[in-house]
């Protein structure tokens, strides 16, 4: 236990926590701490550190000559490859070109894993993603529809930049069970209650899970259909219970509550 009132140096405080790292290390030393202590996943989680598309599906490769499921490959190798990336990310210690790369490179990794399993499912339902109308951070959203389909859903993606009333064109078109909604920017966000409001008149009664830096979750559930969502993994959780349960937005609201 430090002494505080000895301490004449806050450094010592701030490491002891673990606020502060106790010496500057190199992204790459970073990384080294934060990977699995599974080789054959750790190796998945370094190809995405380095943006390395083919050694992914290589490192994946090797998973699945160890008899590794490909799906579940997804959550116990390329998402948590993926939050090595944002930790580091988050800690300043790379830099926003290495984050899109690892992105591009771990999505790569979904498709692949998608196209090794023999059973592909009949698609559960549909669900209608979008990035905000003026908005066009797409990386969370391409995660989203990415767990989405690799969880048996159709995905419907409208990609970014999305006017109003092409998302409700697109849920009078294609019935989803649920419409994701992604905004990095507190003005762009708005558009989630135009959306809101345009569903609500047209009388369709879907959950509308939103998500993304700018929003969070009193936001969202000041709009009736608003259903909020923290992490990208939530959003095939979400199309899951809308699919047994229906569209009751106070129960799911209840069942998915944060505080
Ligand atoms: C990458 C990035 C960019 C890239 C976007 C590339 C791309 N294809 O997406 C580029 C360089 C193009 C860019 C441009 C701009 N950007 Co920018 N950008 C970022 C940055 C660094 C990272 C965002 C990101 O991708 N995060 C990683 C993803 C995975 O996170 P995410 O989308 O939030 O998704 C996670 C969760 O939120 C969740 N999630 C997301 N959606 C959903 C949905 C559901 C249903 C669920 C359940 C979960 C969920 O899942 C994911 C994790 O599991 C942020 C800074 C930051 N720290 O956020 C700034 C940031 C978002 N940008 C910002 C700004 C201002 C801009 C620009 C206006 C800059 C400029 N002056 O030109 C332009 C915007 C242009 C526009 N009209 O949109 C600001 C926004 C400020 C604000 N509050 O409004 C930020 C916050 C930077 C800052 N601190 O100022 N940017």
């Amino acid at each position: 236990m430090l002494d505080f009132k000895d301490t004449k140096d806050m450094t010592e405080v701030l490491v002891r926590y673990n606020v502060a790292m106790e010496k500057t290390m190199t992204p790459d030393e970073a990384a080294e701490q934060l990977y699995s202590k599974d080789a054959l996943y750790k190796a998945v989680a370094k190809a995405i550190y380095e943006g390395e598309e083919e050694d992914v599906i290589e490192a994946l490769d090797a998973c699945l000559d160890a008899g590794k499921d490909p799906i579940k490959l997804i959550d116990d190798a390329l998402l948590p490859g993926m939050a090595v990336v944002s930790n580091l990310y988050d800690q300043g210690l790379i830099f926003l070109p290495n984050v899109m790369m690892s992105a591009d490179a771990m999505l790569e990794g979904i498709d692949y894993c998608k196209t090794k399993t023999k059973d592909v499912p009949k698609a559960k339902g549909t669900v209608v993603c979008h990035v905000a109308e003026g908005d066009v951070h797409d990386i969370g959203k391409n995660i989203v529809a990415a767990l989405l389909r690799a969880d048996g859903f159709n995905v419907v993606d409208l990609g970014r930049d999305v006017p109003v009333n092409e998302v409700i064109e697109a849920v009078a078109a294609h019935k989803p069970v649920l419409v994701t909604g992604t905004a990095l920017m507190t003005t762009t966000m708005y558009a989630f209650k135009e959306v809101n409001d345009k569903l609500v008149e047209k009388g369709f009664k879907i959950p509308f899970a939103c998500g993304g830096g700018a929003v969070n979750q009193e936001f969202v559930e000041s709009f009736s259909l608003g259903i909020y969502g923290e992490e990208a993994a939530e959003a095939p959780k979400f199309a899951n219970y809308a699919l047994k349960n229906g569209a009751d937005i106070a129960k799911m609201r209840d069942e998915f509550h944060y505080h």
